[in-house]
């Protein structure tokens, strides 16, 4: 680990252009379950049966109801010192970006006052599945803040659209969405022109997010993985940091 630890940190001090790809690992010493593996437990739901405009066509209702559960949930969790270490890598380097497939706020939570910095942060991530805190019109795509409190006894007491009247959902990307094009495209351009990709907490299983640390790998940078478990892109690490993100991120990031 010693000597996988020393070629990161070379990596990193040697880049001159850092982009760090998150996923829900990241989040997991916050308290917020991951989507998949031993760990991953969202309330015995897999993504794929519920994170999708179907599943929302066929039952609002138990859709509104995982994603209040996940609003609750979050009230009680916080940044960890792996978001704390990343936003102030961002912070003292401006050639860092932080993109994340997370829904949950923490990287925006910890680029601002919880992680010490006045707004805007240079530390605020790219979201590019959106933001769980959000509603968002499924007619008129008007957005407006979300609750943790919905009412899901019927249709009629579901959030609906202050402009249009029509039902609300979460601000998030589905299965089978597309993801917003001018977020994709600035990621993918960051990924490109930097020289060090740090992969921390992802699967790499959902695409198109997955492809953004073979871009940088395609255009000649270094992968620096962090994860307690090996996923599709291991082969392809110059340094593989097998540990939680939050004790490892500290170490590589701060001394
Ligand atoms: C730790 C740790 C610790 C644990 N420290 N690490 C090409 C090939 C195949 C399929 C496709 C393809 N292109 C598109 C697709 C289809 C699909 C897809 O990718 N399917 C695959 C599953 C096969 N993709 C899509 O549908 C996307 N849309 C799209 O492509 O649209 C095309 C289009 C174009 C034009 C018009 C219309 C359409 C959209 C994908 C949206 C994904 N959405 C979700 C839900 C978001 C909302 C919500 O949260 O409710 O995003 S699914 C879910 O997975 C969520 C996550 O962001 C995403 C990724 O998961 P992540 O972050 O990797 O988490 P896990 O749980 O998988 O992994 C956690 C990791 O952490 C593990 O490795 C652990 O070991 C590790 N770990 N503790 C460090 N302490
Ligand atoms: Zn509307």
């Amino acid at each position: 680990m010693n000597v996988e630890l020393e070629a990161a940190r070379e990596l990193l001090d040697n880049a001159r252009r850092i982009v760090a790809v998150t996923g829900a690992g990241i989040s997991a010493e916050s308290g917020v379950p991951t989507f998949r593996g031993p760990e991953g437990v969202w309330k015995s739901y897999r993504p794929e049966e519920l994170a999708t405009p179907k599943a929302f066509g066929r039952s609002p209702q138990l859709v509104w109801e995982w994603y209040a559960w996940r609003r609750k949930l979050l009230e009680h969790c916080s940044p960890n010192p792996a978001h704390l270490a990343l936003a102030r890598l961002a912070y003292d380097h401006l050639k860092v970006a932080i993109i994340t497939q997370n829904v949950d706020g923490l990287h925006t939570r910890a680029a601002g006052d919880e992680g010490g910095y006045a707004d805007p942060s240079p530390a605020l991530p790219i979201e590019l599945h959106g933001s769980i805190a959000r509603d968002r019109c499924s007619a008129c795509d008007s957005r407006q803040p979300g609750s943790a409190t919905i009412d899901v006894t019927s249709l009629g007491t579901l959030p609906h659209c202050d402009r249009c009247s029509a039902l609300m959902r979460p601000d998030v990307v589905w299965f089978g969405e597309a993801l917003d094009r001018v977020l994709l495209d600035q990621a993918f351009h960051l990924a490109k022109s930097a020289d060090v990709c740090l992969v921390i907490g992802t699967s790499a299983l959902v695409h198109p997010a997955a492809l953004v640390p073979l871009t940088t790998l395609d255009n000649g940078g270094k992968l620096i993985e962090i994860n307690p478990h090996k996923t599709s892109l291991s082969p392809y690490a110059s340094a593989r940091l097998s540990a939680p993100a939050g004790t490892i991120l500290s170490k590589l990031i701060h001394s």
